[in-house]
């Protein structure tokens, strides 16, 4: 088996719900990754381990989901110089979900995490397969194709409202 060039961590299996679509979207672009649950709050030894010793275990970028306070991606980040991508989960201990997006977004200058909408999993999987396509070329063309096929639902949603005969109002 290939060695794994994502990490995808949470603060708990709690998260998977959320965090699963991220591995599923870098299964479908065939990217290896690894997947576990790595606590900044309740193991900080093992994320501290986790994220020194990620970039010389091979991994190109991080992604790290937590709820509530959602200290996991900054402190992730500010242990290595491997791109983290933070995703706020709204979780059994948030308030409304802006306390882990507040938490994952507003990081001191210095130590940037690449911080996706709450809940949005898949779209950290998409921005670490297209950091990992800056150098696979395999990679660049299945996202290209994937773009396309996004491209297409919308031709075809516009096409088929367009079909009801509905004008706009300035016509
Ligand atoms: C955070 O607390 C985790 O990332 C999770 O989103 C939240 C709740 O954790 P559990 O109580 O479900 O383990 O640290």
């Amino acid at each position: 088996m290939s060695k794994p060039l994502v990490g995808i961590i949470m603060g708990s299996q709690s998260d998977l719900k959320i965090m699963k679509e991220a591995a599923e979207f870098l299964e479908e672009m065939k990217i290896p990754f690894e997947l576990t649950v790595v606590s900044a709050h309740r193991t900080p030894k093992r994320m501290v381990d986790y994220a020194s010793t990620a970039a010389d275990r091979g991994l190109k970028v991080i992604v790290a989901g937590a709820g509530g306070a959602a200290h996991l991606p900054g402190m992730v980040a500010s242990l290595t110089t491997l791109p983290v991508i933070g995703v706020p989960i709204k979780s059994s201990n948030s308030i409304d979900g802006w306390d882990s997006v507040l938490s994952i977004l507003q990081m001191p200058s210095g130590v940037p995490v690449a911080t996706v909408a709450l809940n949005g999993s898949k779209n950290a999987g998409i921005l670490a397969a297209q950091i990992i396509s800056v150098a696979d070329k395999a990679v660049t063309k299945r996202l290209s194709q994937y773009k396309l096929s996004l491209q297409k639902k919308v031709e075809e949603s516009f096409k088929e409202i367009e079909s009801k005969g509905w004008r706009r109002s300035s016509e």
